[in-house]
């Protein structure tokens, strides 16, 4: 199993309703690497990433600016891939919204049912999380943190009739003002776990190699939407490697959309900055880390851009068959990024 060329790679891509910052940046440029590296190791790669192009906030903040839902999610996706391409992060082979997934979430929703996994509060269709007996062996923690996390991060543990408090939302009936699509279990949508559950078991099935985010997606995300594939398709694991990348903050706070405190790579760019820079500056963290934005770290990141510029003009310079070698035995290494980085400096 672990011989065989082929690699299979699935990472959570964004919700649409805010331009790329730096956060994203980093964690998109974190699984490059892992493509990157698997394609110099002369691998077959399967790179399959979701957009969640429809869910809560994209919606809240339609109704909030007055914006059609899907002319939102639309500009914004443009917008990130466009930041992607700047920044040299490869694209996936496949890129798949949740809107254009639904009938597979249907699908999947309906494996789940047949098991007898899933069961109904009100309208709203549950999935019982603790069915699947790897259940909280991504995050490994106690329950009232799982309880904790979930509350945070679009659970919803208070609310009375679930079997389980952890038990997550698969499929939410119709509410006024908000799209909704038909299905063998009413008008509604998906919840957010089964969508890349769906997308993922379809893409690339199960045994994959990564499954990527960031470190805030480990729990409930990940945990769970890994329980439903396992579920779905009769298959454990869903994953040999749960990997994720550190979150960036800024002001004291993890970078994110719902509070403000941005770094937008777009606003970078349209000052001036090479996308490369960018890359340089992400690259000098290790993937694993969690680190604080700072102004400095553009001004060191240029710095060793122009040497590096300007060594590669030197003719008769050293050759570089030696650093490349480093670089590769360092990446394999659990990425280790900023160390290659030091290796070309010293080169
Ligand atoms: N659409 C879901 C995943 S299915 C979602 O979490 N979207 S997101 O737009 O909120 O985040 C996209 C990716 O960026 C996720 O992998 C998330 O873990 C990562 N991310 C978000 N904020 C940060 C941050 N401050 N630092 C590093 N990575 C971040
Ligand atoms: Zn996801």
């Amino acid at each position: 199993m672990r011989d065989r060329r082929e690699r299979q790679m699935y990472v959570c891509g964004i919700t649409p309703y805010d331009a790329t910052h730096i956060g994203h940046a980093n964690t998109y440029v974190s699984f490059d690497l892992i493509h990157r590296m698997w394609l110099d190791q002369g691998r077959e790669v399967t790179f399959v990433q979701n957009v969640t192009d429809v869910d809560d906030p994209l919606l809240d903040r339609a109704r909030a600016t007055g914006q059609d839902w899907q002319a939102l999610a639309e500009g914004e996706t443009a917008l990130f891939r466009d930041d992607m391409k700047a920044l040299h992060v490869m694209p996936p082979q496949h890129y798949v919204g949740a809107v254009e997934s639904i009938p597979l979430v249907i699908k999947h929703i309906e494996r789940l049912s047949a098991a007898g996994d899933t069961y109904l509060v009100d309208d709203d269709l549950y999935f019982e999380v603790h069915r699947d007996l790897e259940f909280g062996g991504i995050s490994h923690l106690d329950e009232s943190t799982m309880i904790e996390l979930f509350a945070e991060r679009g659970g919803d543990p208070g609310r009375t009739g679930k079997r389980h408090v952890l038990d997550c939302l698969v499929w939410q009936a119709e509410r006024p003002d908000e799209p909704a699509w038909e299905s063998p279990f009413g008008r509604g949508r998906p919840g957010w776990h089964i969508e890349c559950a769906a997308i993922a078991l379809e893409f690339l099935g199960t045994g994959i190699d990564v499954q990527g985010g960031g470190s805030d997606l480990i729990f409930p995300h990940h945990e769970m939407s890994v329980s439903e594939c396992h579920r779905s398709a009769r298959q454990v694991p869903f994953a040999h490697h749960y990997v994720h990348s550190g979150m960036v903050s800024w002001h004291g706070h993890k970078m994110s959309k719902s509070r403000g405190n941005l770094v937008l790579v777009r606003r970078l760019r349209d000052h001036g900055i090479d996308a490369a820079v960018i890359r340089l500056a992400l690259l000098a963290h290790h993937y694993r880390e969690d680190w604080e934005w700072v102004d400095g770290d553009m001004s060191e990141a240029q710095t060793r851009m122009h040497t590096w510029r300007r060594a590669l003009t030197v003719d008769d310079g050293p050759a570089s068959h030696a650093v490349i070698q480093q670089i590769r035995e360092l990446l394999a290494d659990d990425l280790q990024a900023p160390r290659a980085l030091k290796a070309v400096d010293q080169w």
